[in-house]
C-alpha cells in the first residue's frame, strides 16, 4: 500500500479523497491555489503545497507543477478527482515516466474513451447496444443526407471529441442538416482542435442511467448497480438517485452485464461509469466516464462499498474488495447539489462570503462539502458548495429525509440550490418517478412558481436561526437588550 498520495483537486472531492486516506492510514498532500489559501482541504491535509495562480490553467491543470510537487514530496500516486486532469491522458503519461502511479485506468484507456466514434466502435465490438448512427465520421453532405434518411428524423450530429454535451446539434429535418453538420464541425475545431462529427438517431426524452464498475488489475470486475441521473440542467447534473426508480431485476441483469462487458473489452482498471440511454424498455451506451464521480456516494450508500478506498487498493495492486454476488442492494439514496447559484435567476453564479452556515445531520444523512462558516468561495472554479446525499428504506422514505434534512440546512450569504431541490421534492412527477434529461425544462414554471412559494415560506425559519450566527460579542449585547426588555415589560405589566 502507499505511503503518500497526492490528490491534484480541490474542493469537497480532495476531503473525501483525504479521508479514504486516512482510513488506509495513506498521507495526504493538497495542492491549492492562491484562490484556495483559506480553503479547508488545504488544512485538511497532511501537507499542503502552494501552486500559485488562481485560474484552472494556471494552477490545477499545471501537469509539470503538480508532478514537481509530488517528486518534492515523495508521494507514491496521485488521485485526480473528478474535473481538470481527471480524464486528460497527459497526466498519466506524465506520471508513467516519473515513475508516479495515477489512480485511474491507463492513460490508452482513457484517450480511446475520449475519442466518441472510437468509444462507439469498441462498444459495438463488445457487443453492448450503441444508439443507432454512423459508424465513421461524417465529412460529405450527401452521404449524411443519406444515412440521416435510413436512420430517420430527427437525428443528433455530435463532435467526435466533444462528451458532457459541449458539440452537438439536433435536426429535426433533411434541410438543416448540412448546416448543423458545418455548425458542429466549427464549434468541435476551435473547442477541442478536432472537426469530426458523426450522426446519431435522438432520442427524443430518454433517461440518463449509468452503471458504476470496478475493475482491479488482475482482471476482476464488478459492477455496483446504476444511477439515475436525469434531473439535469444544461449538463449539469442537479439530483442524482440509486437505484434507478424503473429499473427492474430484469433490465438490471442486462445493463449491468453490458457494463461489465464494456469494461472487459477495453481493459478497464480502476473505477468508471458506463452511461446509457434508456428509452421505451431499451438501453444505448452513450459514454464512458474515466474517473470518480461527483454522485458516486449514492452508490457507496446503498452498497456500502468505499469506491475512493477501493479506487486506492486497487492502483496499490491489490484485488477487489468483493465478488458480484456479495454486492447486494439496501434501499434507496438521493444526492442533491447544492450549489452557489441563484435559481431564481436562470442559475446564475453567486461567489462570496457565507455568512451562515448549518448543515443537516440525523439518521441517514451524509454531506459532502469543502466549505465552513465565513468561507468565501472564490469565482474561478465551480459553484459547487457540497453534496447532500439521503439514505432511506425505500424511496418515498428517502425523499421524506431528504425534505427533512433540506429544511435543516442553513446557508447564509449566498443564494443556493436549496429552493429548487426542495421544489422538485414536492413535484408530483418526481414522486411518481416519472424523470427524463429533458425532465427540468419540462416542468420549469411549475418548479419556478413553487420555489417563489418555499423562498417566502423560508424566511421565517432564517429570522429565527440568525441569531446563533452573529458574532459573540454582538449576540451578548443582543441578549442583554432583549433582558433589558423583558425586565421593563415586566415593570409596567
Ligand atoms: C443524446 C440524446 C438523445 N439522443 N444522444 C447529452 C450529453 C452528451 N454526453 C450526450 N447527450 C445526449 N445525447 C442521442 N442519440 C440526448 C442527450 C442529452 C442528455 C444526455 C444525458 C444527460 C442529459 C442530457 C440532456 C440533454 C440531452
Amino acid at each position: 500500500m502507499f505511503n503518500k498520495i497526492l490528490i491534484a483537486n480541490r474542493g469537497e472531492i480532495a476531503i473525501r479523497v483525504m479521508r479514504a486516506c486516512r482510513e488506509l492510514n495513506i498521507k495526504s498532500v493538497a495542492i491549492y491555489s492562491d484562490a484556495d489559501k483559506n480553503s479547508l482541504f488545504a488544512r485538511y491535509a497532511d501537507e499542503s503545497h502552494p501552486l500559485g495562480g488562481s485560474t484552472p490553467s494556471e494552477s490545477y491543470l499545471r501537469v509539470d507543477k503538480i508532478i514537481d510537487i509530488a517528486e518534492k514530496s515523495g508521494a507514491e500516486a496521485i488521485h485526480p478527482g473528478y474535473g481538470f486532469l481527471a480524464e486528460n491522458p497527459k497526466l498519466g503519461m506524465e506520471c508513467e515516466k516519473h515513475g508516479i502511479k495515477l489512480i485511474g485506468p491507463k492513460s490508452s484507456v482513457i484517450e480511446a474513451m475520449g475519442d466518441k466514434i472510437r468509444a462507439r466502435k469498441l462498444m459495438k465490438k463488445a457487443r453492448v447496444p450503441v444508439v443507432p448512427g454512423t459508424v465513421e465520421g461524417v465529412k460529405d453532405a450527401e452521404k449524411a443526407i443519406k444515412i440521416a434518411e435510413e436512420i430517420g428524423y430527427p437525428v443528433i450530429v455530435k463532435a467526435s471529441a466533444g462528451g458532457g454535451g459541449i458539440g452537438m446539434r439536433t435536426v429535426y429535418e433533411e434541410d438543416e442538416l448540412v448546416r448543423a453538420i458545418e455548425s458542429t464541425q466549427s464549434v468541435a475545431s476551435s473547442a477541442f482542435g478536432d472537426p469530426t462529427v458523426y450522426i446519431e438517431k435522438y432520442l427524443e426524452k430518454p433517461r440518463h442511467i449509468e452503471f458504476q464498475v470496478l475493475a482491479d488489475e488482475h482482471g476482476n470486475i464488478i459492477h455496483l448497480n446504476e444511477r439515475e441521473c436525469s434531473i439535469q440542467r444544461r449538463h449539469q447534473k442537479l439530483i442524482e438517485e440509486a437505484p434507478s426508480p424503473i429499473m427492474t431485476p430484469e433490465l438490471r441483469e442486462k445493463m449491468g452485464a453490458a457494463a461489465v462487458r464494456a469494461a472487459k473489452h477495453i481493459g478497464y482498471t480502476n473505477a468508471g461509469t458506463v452511461e446509457f440511454l434508456y428509452s421505451n424498455g431499451d438501453f444505448y451506451f452513450l459514454e464512458m466516464n474515466t474517473r470518480v464521480q461527483v454522485e458516486h456516494p449514492i452508490t457507496e450508500v446503498i452498497t456500502g462499498v468505499d469506491i475512493v478506498k477501493e479506487q486506492i487498493r486497487i492502483a496499490a495492486g491489490e484485488e477487489l474488495c468483493c465478488s458480484q454476488d456479495e454486492i447486494k442492494i439496501r434501499g434507496h439514496a438521493i444526492e442533491c447539489r447544492i450549489n452557489a447559484e441563484d435559481p431564481l435567476s436562470d442559475f446564475k453564479p453567486t461567489p462570496g462570503r457565507i455568512t451562515g452556515y448549518r448543515s443537516p445531520g440525523g439518521i441517514g444523512v451524509r454531506v459532502d462539502s469543502g466549505v465552513y462558516m465565513n468561507y468565501e468561495i472564490p469565482s474561478y472554479y465551480d459553484s459547487m458548495i457540497s453534496k447532500l446525499i439521503v439514505w432511506g428504506r425505500d424511496r418515498a422514505e428517502a425523499i421524506e429525509r431528504m425534505k427533512r434534512a433540506l429544511a435543516e440546512y442553513i446557508i447564509l450569504g449566498v443564494k443556493t440550490t436549496i429552493p429548487f431541490h426542495k421544489a422538485i421534492m414536492r413535484n408530483d412527477a418526481f414522486n411518481r418517478g416519472e424523470l427524463h434529461t429533458h425532465f427540468v425544462d419540462y416542468h420549469r414554471k411549475q418548479i419556478e412558481e413553487e420555489m417563489k412559494r418555499i423562498v417566502i415560506e423560508d424566511r421565517d425559519m432564517v429570522t429565527r436561526l440568525q441569531s446563533t450566527f452573529l458574532p459573540s460579542k454582538k449576540v451578548a449585547a443582543i441578549s442583554a437588550a432583549i433582558g433589558n426588555y423583558i425586565a421593563s415589560n415586566k415593570k409596567v405589566l
